[in-house]
């Protein structure tokens, strides 16, 4: 007799700095996932639809002012309080596209200053990404883009110390995508990675915690 056994969605997250075109590879990735008939869903970090969120969503538009450590214990926040549903997502088979997530939390607080290890302690025992796929763009030609500068840490210096960090997080979850190359490209290089971890999660991977 065959058991039906449920499959796990995969934590898919993209990284890389502002402007390395997260957002829309995200939303890209995310169709050509649904036609080949996978269940995804797209959250971003911070989400500021929450009251968490608001908080953050202030402080980056540079309309309040908030300790180094409180603004980054509430980006950590903003992730466990979508926690459980999180879990229960990827539970239900459904896979997650996740635009920045736990790394960026440690990436952009150590950046400023912060001890290394004091912000990942924060992102302990959250679910750990299956692949993080890292757009890697060079801090000045991101720059140049769109609405660079609005908000608060857009600023290439800091982007730079910013990159170093991330450079420190990467392990065999990642995959590092030159996103300089063209839109097109890009995608590709995202599809393939994607497609192959759903199968090895629907496959009875476990999934893993942040940071041991
Ligand atoms: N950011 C994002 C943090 O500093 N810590 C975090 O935990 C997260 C998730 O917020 N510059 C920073 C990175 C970005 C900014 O994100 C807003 P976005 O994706 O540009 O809206
Ligand atoms: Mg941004």
């Amino acid at each position: 007799v065959k058991v039906a056994v449920e499959k796990r969605g995969a934590l898919i997250v993209l990284e890389g700095l502002d402007r390395s075109g997260k957002s829309s590879q995200c939303r890209a990735l995310a169709s050509f996932l649904r036609e080949r008939g996978e269940s995804v869903e797209e959250w971003r970090f911070p989400d500021r639809t929450t009251a968490i969120g608001q908080m953050i969503s202030s402080y980056l538009s540079q309309t309040a002012e908030l300790d180094d450590s409180a603004i980054h214990l509430l980006f950590a926040a903003n992730r466990w309080e979508k926690k459980s549903s999180m879990e229960s997502t990827l539970r239900n088979g459904t896979t997650l596209l996740v635009d920045r997530y736990s790394y960026s939390g440690v990436a952009f607080s150590a950046a400023k200053g912060l001890d290394f290890q004091w912000c990942s302690t924060s992102e302990t025992a959250l679910p750990a990404a299956d692949l993080v796929l890292f757009l890697d763009i060079d801090p000045e030609v991101a720059a140049r883009r769109g609405e660079y500068g609005l908000e608060r840490y857009e600023e290439v210096d800091f982007q730079r110390r910013v990159a170093t960090y991330y450079q420190a997080m990467r392990d065999s979850t990642w995959q590092i995508v030159d996103a300089n190359q063209s839109v097109e490209e890009v995608q590709e290089a995202l599809r393939e990675a994607a497609v192959s971890v759903i199968q090895s999660c629907k496959s009875g991977a476990e999934l893993l915690r942040l940071w041991p």
